[in-house]
């Protein structure tokens, strides 16, 4: 029983570890319990995949300039204003922004965004409970509070998803400071797919800037069968 709970937590630490680049789509490492031990389910509340966008890398996301003007999200520091020049300048956080002003002078973009930041693929087969998209983001300096629309799928066919909800980022007063808060979404409908793609997406509105500066999903279980069919496996 003592060595079980021991394993547990040793496969929990292992699941934590689980990071992007690339998303590892094998199923955990679960050590084999003793013949004798109780069929549980591995619980408590744990990170299945994570981005923080530190690498400035997202090679393995699918980001889609669907109204085709040309702005799309990128990897980059969070935008900042040079008080003297009035320039665009970087910031100190490596986020995922999509922006609708033009970055060299500030000046609103024309057209509406249709922007889709669409995860790598995640395998949510093994994970029971509730899972949850978390994340840190915020309005941009000079914007005001603007919904982000996050959307889900089974197929890497965006027309294929479906709103899953509508999160409203919030900005304080001070127009040129950081904002950057925790946000949730309960994915746990797609407990069981095996490719779930989770999609961020502006609101339909003129806007200054979303900045992501990190994602993470978290699973409170992990799935008892699971250790069974590694078992069969091996
Ligand atoms: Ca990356
Ligand atoms: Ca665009
Ligand atoms: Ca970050």
């Amino acid at each position: 029983m003592k060595n079980f709970f021991l394993l547990a937590i040793i496969a929990l630490i292992a699941i934590s570890c689980q990071n992007d680049d690339p998303i590892n789509s094998s199923p955990p490492v679960v050590v084999d319990p003793e013949p004798e031990s109780p069929e549980e389910p591995v619980s408590g509340k744990f990170t299945i995949w994570e981005d923080d966008f530190e690498d400035g890398d997202v090679s393995d996301w699918v980001l889609l300039d669907k109204d085709g003007n040309n702005s799309n999200w990128i990897a980059r520091k969070n935008i900042q204003l040079d008080l003297n020049t009035g320039a665009i300048v970087g910031g100190d956080i490596n986020i995922l922004g999509t922006y609708n002003v033009d970055l060299n002078n500030g000046a609103p973009l024309d057209q509406i965004e249709q922007n889709w930041a669409i995860m790598p693929a995640i395998d949510l087969s093994y994970y029971g409970g509730k899972i949850e998209l978390n994340f840190t983001a915020q309005p941009s300096v000079y914007d005001g509070n603007h919904n982000i629309l996050i959307y889900g799928s089974t197929s890497s066919d965006q027309a294929t998803a479906k709103l899953l909800g509508t999160i409203l980022l919030t900005r304080g007063t001070t127009i040129d400071a950081a904002y950057f808060a925790d946000y949730i979404v309960d994915i746990s409908e797609f407990k069981g797919s095996h490719t779930v793609y989770i999609s961020f997406v502006n609101e339909n509105t003129s806007f200054v800037g979303y900045e992501i500066d990190k994602i993470w999903i978290t699973a409170e279980a992990l799935l008892e069968n699971v250790s069974k069919k590694t078992h069969k496996l091996n």
